[in-house]
């Protein structure tokens, strides 16, 4: 089913979307990859979608080194911001001491929205969604006649009391568990994305790396992270789910979101 699109991938690439490279706490030889990855193509607009920097490592009781390799990801992320790349920067729950900032062609914000051929996308780290997904938060979600804002609010509060909940952590315990709570996941994005008119959304966070366009149309995309490789990248095609490996290059796994009939033009006779 994985198909290679070796060779010519570079003019198509319009955006791309990673998310959770926890700089500071992976592992060197992933950063060189990343690094690898991010100077095979010039990318036009780059979306970091969250825990790009650990910053829970890099403060935390064990602290880890910053090493080199992280040095150079961020050089390579400023000289592409030189040529002109639009770097939109989502912050991430392991990001506390991160603050939006518009600096021109590098813009730091909690979600934006773009546009992917004529449709309205929601990108947003995913943090925020926790509350609706926790085991033993549930019966609090289901109280959510108070809207979404109140939950927002308590994980917001409970995060920055330094109440640190991991996705991953606690999607590594069953399958069952594990599906059960992705869908929850999936569902509270879904009427997030909707309350703001958007039909897709793409986040990070879960580690979990997925794109899936739902029966009602909606576009349900996740980054995965970068222990696995994974981004999402925006192709004259429509948007892909794709593994990196610098040995074979880059992996088509899926595309969805293909440019609208309406949206291809009319031949010219
Ligand atoms: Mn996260």
């Amino acid at each position: 089913m994985e198909k290679p699109i070796v060779g010519k991938p570079k003019p198509y690439i319009k955006s791309l979307f990673v998310s959770d490279l926890h700089l500071g706490f992976s592992t060197p030889a992933w950063a060189e990859e990343f690094d690898r990855f991010l100077r095979s193509a010039a990318f036009p607009n780059i979306f970091l979608v969250g825990d790009i920097i650990d910053g829970w490592k890099l403060n935390g009781r064990n602290r880890s080194k910053w090493v080199q390799a992280y040095n150079n990801i961020i050089r390579t992320f400023l000289s592409a911001a030189r040529k002109g790349a639009r770097i939109r920067y989502l912050i991430g729950n392991h990001e506390p001491s991160l603050r939006p900032i518009d600096l021109d062609n590098v813009v730091l914000d909690y979600e934006t929205t773009t546009e992917i051929h004529g449709r309205k996308l929601l990108v947003i780290h995913g943090d925020r969604f926790d509350l609706f997904v926790r085991p033993s938060m549930l019966w609090l979600a289901h109280l959510s006649d108070h809207g979404d804002a109140f939950l927002f609010w308590l994980q917001h509060v409970l995060s920055n009391r330094g109440l640190r909940w991991s996705f991953r952590q606690a999607i590594r315990t069953n399958v069952k568990k594990r599906t059960a709570m992705i869908s929850r996941y999936r569902e509270a994005i879904k009427r997030y994305a909707r309350s703001k008119g958007c039909e897709g959304a793409i986040v990070g966070h879960t580690h979990h790396p997925e794109l899936r366009v739902d029966p009602d149309g909606f576009l349900y995309g996740n980054c995965g992270d970068w222990e696995e490789h994974t981004a999402i990248i925006e192709t004259e095609k429509g948007l892909a789910l794709i593994r990196y490996d610098w040995q074979t290059h880059i992996v088509l796994q899926e595309v969805a979101w293909a440019p609208r009939e309406e949206n291809v033009g009319v031949p010219v006779a």
